[in-house]
């Protein structure tokens, strides 16, 4: 028992030392090449024109990337593939304004996960109206710690489940520095 104990001990602190030395070197990152990409997703960089300081402050991102906000692109694979986002992190929505040809676009957050997965809009909040996606877009700035849940608030939820123009977000509270 004691034995345990002491061995339990001794893993710890050899763990710790171990850690202390890895930030004695400026971290995990440049332990790893430079390449180190969190397990759960990664970042596609090439939004960051500069990314020398990829790790620091909050970042803009579009929203599906060069597809925009549209019709039938798979926003929760975008999501997925663009996790983790940062509180204080900023969306942009770009959707062109309606005309005789485009159809309009919105964007709604919906109150809990039950709804999103439903694309129930019926307790839902637009954030922005048909016309705010155009031009340079629509900003959303990822304020609190908590679950987003986004949709496309057009055709009575046709645009959300037929669609696909809906995503979650979870911002995490801050990037990691070693
Ligand atoms: C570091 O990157 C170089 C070039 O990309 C590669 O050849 C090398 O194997 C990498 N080292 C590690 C530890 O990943
Ligand atoms: C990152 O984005 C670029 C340009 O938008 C694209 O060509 C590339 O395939 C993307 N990479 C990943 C891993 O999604
Ligand atoms: C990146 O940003 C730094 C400092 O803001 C600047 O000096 C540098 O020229 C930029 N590099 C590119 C490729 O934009
Ligand atoms: C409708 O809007 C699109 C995108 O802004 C534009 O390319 C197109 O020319 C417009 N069409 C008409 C009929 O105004
Ligand atoms: C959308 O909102 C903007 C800004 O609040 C307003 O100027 C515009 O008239 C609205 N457009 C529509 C189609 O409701
Ligand atoms: C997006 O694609 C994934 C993987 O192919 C699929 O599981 C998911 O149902 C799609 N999402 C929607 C809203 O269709
Ligand atoms: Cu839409």
């Amino acid at each position: 028992m004691a034995f345990k104990a002491a061995h339990s001990l001794l893993v710890i602190l050899s763990a710790a030392s171990m850690l202390a030395v890895c930030s004695a070197n400026r971290g995990w990152s440049n332990g790893f090449n430079n390449t180190y990409q969190w397990p759960w997703g990664h970042k596609n960089e090439s939004h960051n024109s500069n990314n020398t300081n990829d790790d620091d402050g909050p970042k803009k991102i579009i929203v599906g990337g060069s597809d925009n906000w549209r019709f039938g692109f798979n926003y929760s694979v975008w999501a997925f593939k663009n996790a983790p986002f940062y509180v204080n992190d900023v969306l942009v929505f770009k959707y062109d304004a309606p005309n005789d040809t485009v159809f309009p676009h919105s964007v709604y957050q919906l109150p809990n996960l039950w709804s999103y997965l439903r694309c129930d809009l019926s307790r839902a909040k637009m954030i922005a109206n048909a016309t705010q996606g155009d031009g340079e877009g629509f900003e959303f700035v990822l304020k609190r710690w908590l679950p987003y849940y986004f949709a496309c608030g057009e055709r009575g939820g046709l645009h959300c489940r037929e669609g696909r123009m809906k995503f979650m977000v979870l911002p995490l509270l801050r990037r990691w520095h070693f």
